[in-house]
Parts: structure tokens; sequence; C-alpha cells
């Protein structure tokens, strides 16, 4: 099976040399980069997690078993393989596994539910499931059933933990001798999810020579060395603690990742204090939470050198708060599992640090910003980001009409969000373009919600809008016609959930209306529409 990018996909030829030439792309690979820090620091920890202890030697050793044990079971270099496992120290041997196979993984959160990864294992053609028993409550076994009578290509199912009738991961063996040569630097390793901006999610190849530059690059402006002790706090699956810099990027340094079951305080401050954590990266509102957990804690969290906030916006007060509060260098992190992160640098000047979101990692990161005709726009204005560059797709997994919207003629990434650039490069966002819910990190594109509504006979229309929120940020309200018998929003809700969607999705509030109130239904987009609704709404509540 081959997994190189589609022709259109690829970087132009110039642009190849030139990243090599700058030495961005440096023609390493995941299995290549492990192997040779599984030899040089065997013995050092590179895996921490609950009471598994992982050096690098026993890391490497571990992909080998799973990737040799997958093969075993016929599965063939460059197939998929749809991965959904928690913050554990299986979730990075996994994947580390397939690698090692030649296999790609496409990487779904804990919270994906039926309908998500239906979607995932269609649209990646993903011969495998890769889960655990249960997780948070939830069993994952029933959504493995589910996946397998939905989608039957799924022919393999692995669990681990209690692995019912399908395959322990634990169980797995093979010859390590039927395992593939290192790949093809610029071959796709793994489909990321995309935030889904509109509609539903969708796959983001990225390539070892790409994603490799981006973490080892990240290493350097956020200080990761082989000292470093990274924590991936935020769900293991999300791009930003896989890779800016994340727990990629400290296996990259042989450094050590410890892996919080859980966001809050409550998890990751004792394991701050027992392992030494240097760096951890976070979402707005749970800097806040910890900012303000710090204050009364008994924990010494004196190790923690940068706290990283990033995947939605901080305000600058905000800022200030989690600086007092947790009294290490706060890094803005501004990035998008499309590729482009910026990142605010550890010696900016505090007032930088509080006011923007970072600059790009790269000088070849190209920047533009443009009014609604692509022009760009006076010095310092506000408008539409496109990017393109050494880590930056250049089209989405086998999706053609989101690469027509989603990219320009010449290969610029149009991420959706509209921000200003100050001297130097500094970017602060000031908004989207698109009509998604960013609650707290997560993405929420009003469409697939409204859809999902539609489903019900109650619902005669609906549109879902972001609503500020203390504490989310943004949270998610849905405008609601009905229609013939009559259901309240707590039912309504609950039949959301029924439907087998990610928790997250379900709109935080329901609002039912008459009408949409609009004289120009009918006329505007549904776009202006919900730029109306929400806009009333606000009016109302004050
Ligand atoms: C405002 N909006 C932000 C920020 C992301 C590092 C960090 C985050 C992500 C991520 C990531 C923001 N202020 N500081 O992949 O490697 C919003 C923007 C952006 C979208 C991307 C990484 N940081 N955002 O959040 O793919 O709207 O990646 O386009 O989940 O999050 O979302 P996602």
């Amino acid at each position: 099976v081959d997994s190189r990018l589609p022709l259109q996909q690829q970087w132009p030829e110039a642009l190849v040399a030139r990243y090599r030439a700058a030495g961005h792309w440096r023609g390493e690979t995941f299995p290549g980069f492990l192997r040779e820090r599984a030899e040089r620091h065997a013995d050092d920890i590179a895996v921490v997690a609950g009471d598994v202890r992982l050096s690098y030697g026993q890391l490497w050793h571990e992909a080998g078993r799973i990737g040799a044990g997958l093969l075993a079971l016929g599965l063939q270099p460059g197939e998929r393989v749809l991965v959904q496992l928690g913050n554990s120290a299986s979730f990075i041997s996994t994947i580390c596994g397939l690698f090692r196979a030649g296999l790609v993984p496409v990487y779904a959160l804990p919270a994906h539910r039926i309908t998500e990864l239906a979607h995932f294992a269609r649209k990646a053609e993903a011969s495998a499931y890769i889960s655990t028993d249960v997780h948070e409550g939830f069993d994952h076994r029933g959504l493995a059933r589910a996946l397998q009578a939905d989608v039957p290509a799924v022919r393999h199912v692995l669990i681990d933990g209690d692995a019912a009738e399908f395959v322990a991961l634990d169980s797995l063996q093979g010859d390590r001798s039927q395992l593939p040569a290192d790949p093809d630097p610029q071959s796709v390793a793994f489909l990321q999810i995309s935030g889904g901006s509109t509609g539903l999610s969708k796959l983001i190849p990225r390539t070892h020579d790409d994603y490799i530059y981006s973490f080892r690059a990240s290493n350097e402006i956020c200080g990761i060395d082989r000292d470093s002790v990274y924590l991936v706090a935020l769900p293991a699956a999300h791009n930003f603690p896989m890779s800016s810099p994340g727990f990629f990027g400290a296996l990259y340094a042989g450094a050590r990742v410890v892996l919080s079951p859980g966001p809050g305080p409550d998890a990751a401050f004792p394991l701050i204090a027992r392992e030494k954590v240097t760096c951890c990266g976070l979402v707005p509102p749970l800097a806040l939470l910890w900012a303000q957990a710090a204050a009364t804690s008994k924990h010494d969290l004196s190790s923690l050198q940068v706290l990283q906030v990033g995947g939605a916006k901080l305000v600058p007060e905000a800022a200030r708060r989690v600086i007092d509060g947790l009294g290490c260098t706060l890094q803005q992190v501004f990035g998008m599992a499309e590729g482009l992160v910026n990142y605010t640098r550890l010696d900016d000047p505090q007032e930088l640090i509080v006011a923007c979101q970072g600059r790009p990692i790269s000088v070849d990161d190209e920047v533009r910003v443009v009014d609604d005709h692509d022009n760009p726009v006076a010095e310092g204005e506000v408008g539409h980001l496109l990017t393109r560059g050494p880590y930056t797709i250049r089209g989405y997994h086998n999706d053609a009409a989101a690469n027509a919207r989603s990219f320009t003629d010449d290969g610029f990434y149009r991420t959706g969000d509209r921000v200003q650039q100050l001297p130097g490069g500094y970017l602060v966002v000031q908004g989207r373009a698109g009509d998604h819910i960013n609650r707290a990190g997560e993405k929420i594109s009003a469409e697939e919600i409204e859809d999902h509504l539609l489903a019900h006979a109650s619902v005669f229309d609906a549109a879902v809008v972001s609503i500020p929120d203390d504490y989310l940020g943004e949270r998610s309200c849905a405008f609601v016609i009905q229609q013939g018998e009559a259901i309240k929003a707590p039912a309504l809700k609950a039949w959301m959930r029924g439907r087998g969607l990610a928790a997250f999705k379900v709109p935080d509030q329901i609002v039912f209306v008459d009408s949409f109130d609009t004289t120009a239904v009918g006329k505007i987009s549904r776009r202006e529409l919900r730029a109306q609704l929400r806009a009333r709404h606000l009016q109302q509540t004050g």
C-alpha cells in the first residue's frame, strides 16, 4: 500500500530543495530517530505513566513487538489504523509500533464516539482499530463492535486491557525480522484530525520530514533538551501536546515524557512534584485553574520552567494571572494540526508575551494577511491568515471539496483565523471567519451539530453559535425552531448524546425560538443568520 502524498499535495520541487538546503528536512523518520535514541540512551527513562516507566530501550523493544505482531495478523505496511487510547504508556508504544511496521496511525480522541470513529475509518479506509477496554467508565469494546458493524473494512480490533472477543494488545507477537526498512521520509507518517471548522473533521496527512522538523525546531524555541521533563496533561492525541514540542519533541531530545491521566491540578500537580516536570502545555481555562490552585497547593511546583498556553485565545489579563499564579515563564502557542505553529519566545519581554500569540517557528513559514478578496491588508490591519511552509499541509486526505475551499492555487492554507500582524511577525488572533465554536480548545463545527439536530423529528430548523463563556472561553448555543411534538432541552441533549458523538459536541445551551425573526430568511447565508442570532442573544442577556 502506497503512503506517498498525491502529487498535487506534494511540495513543489523548488520548495523541497529550499527546505532541504535550509536543513529543515533532513530525511529523518520516526523509526529512524527512535532507534537512534534507543541505541544511544537505552537506559534513560523515556515514558512515565502511572506505575509504568519505559526506558528508550524498552520503548523501542515494545514498539518492535507491537509492530511485528500487527504484521503477523496480516496487516500490510501502508494500511491505516485507527488509534483511540488515553494518556497511557501504551498510547506511545502503540504508535511507535505502528511506525516501525510502516502502518499509518489515525489519531482519534478518547472522547470520540461511533459517529466520529465511523467517519474517520471510512475516510481513512482503516483496516484496524486499537482502543482500550474501559476509559473513564465508557466501554470501548462496545464501540469496536458498533464500528465493525458499520465499517466492515475494519478487519482487526486490538484492545489494551481485557480484550473480550478481540485481540489483546499485550498478546501481540511476531517476527521482528519481518519489520520493513525505514520508510521514505516524504511519505505520510500518520493522519491527524482537523478541528473541523465546516462539517465533519478532515484528515490531515503529515509526513516524517515535515512533522519531525516542526518538533525539532520547537524544541529549540521551547528550551527542550535531554534534561527536560515534559508533562502531557491534555489528551495525548491532540496535536498540541503531541508536537508543540509535545511528547514527540521530548522523545526526539532524549528527554522524559510524563503522561497525566487528566489535565486538572489534582492529577497533574503531584506528578509535577514527583517527576520534576519542566514544561507543560494547556488550554486557557486549565491554565487559569492551575494558576488559582497553585496558590494553595501543597505540591512543590518549582521545577516548572515553562507553561505553554494555546488552542484558544488567552487574553492579556488572563495571561498576567497565569504568570502571577505560577511564577514561571508563560509561552503563548497559536498552532493548528494542519501545520503552522507560532510561539512567543522564552526571552520575549513580558508585555509582548501577554499581548500576542507568538510568531511562526520557521523563517520559511510564509504568512499572508488578506481581505475577503485575498488582497493583502495594510500593515497592522486585521485580515484572514493564509500560510504555506515546510510543515504546513497542502491538502487534506481524500477530500476534494474541502481542498478546493481551504487551499489557494499556489498552495497556501486558509486557516480561517483572523489575525493582526505586529512588527517582527508576531500575530494577535482577533477571531475567526469560520463558524466553529472553540470550546476550551475543542473545535466544534456549527454545521455538523445543526445536521444532528435536524435529524430529530421535532426540530424544524436549528442554528448553532458560539457564546462567550467565563470558564470555557466559548460555549455552544443551539437555537431551535420546533415542529410537531414538543421536546424539552434536556431530552434533546440526551437524544444528541444517544446518537453517539463526542460529549463536548452536545450543545451547552438550547434556546427554543418561534422563528429566526429575520426579515431576510432564505435570502441570507447560514453564516449571517448565525451572526444575527448570536448578536441578538448577547444583547438580550447583556
Ligand atoms: C487563539 N486561537 C488559537 C491561540 C489555536 C499547538 C497549539 C494549538 C493547536 C491547536 C495545535 C490558538 N489563540 N493561541 O495544533 O500544535 C485556534 C485557531 C486555530 C485552531 C487550530 C498546536 N491556538 N487556536 O489548537 O488544530 O483557530 O490545533 O486555527 O486543534 O485553534 O486548532 P487545532
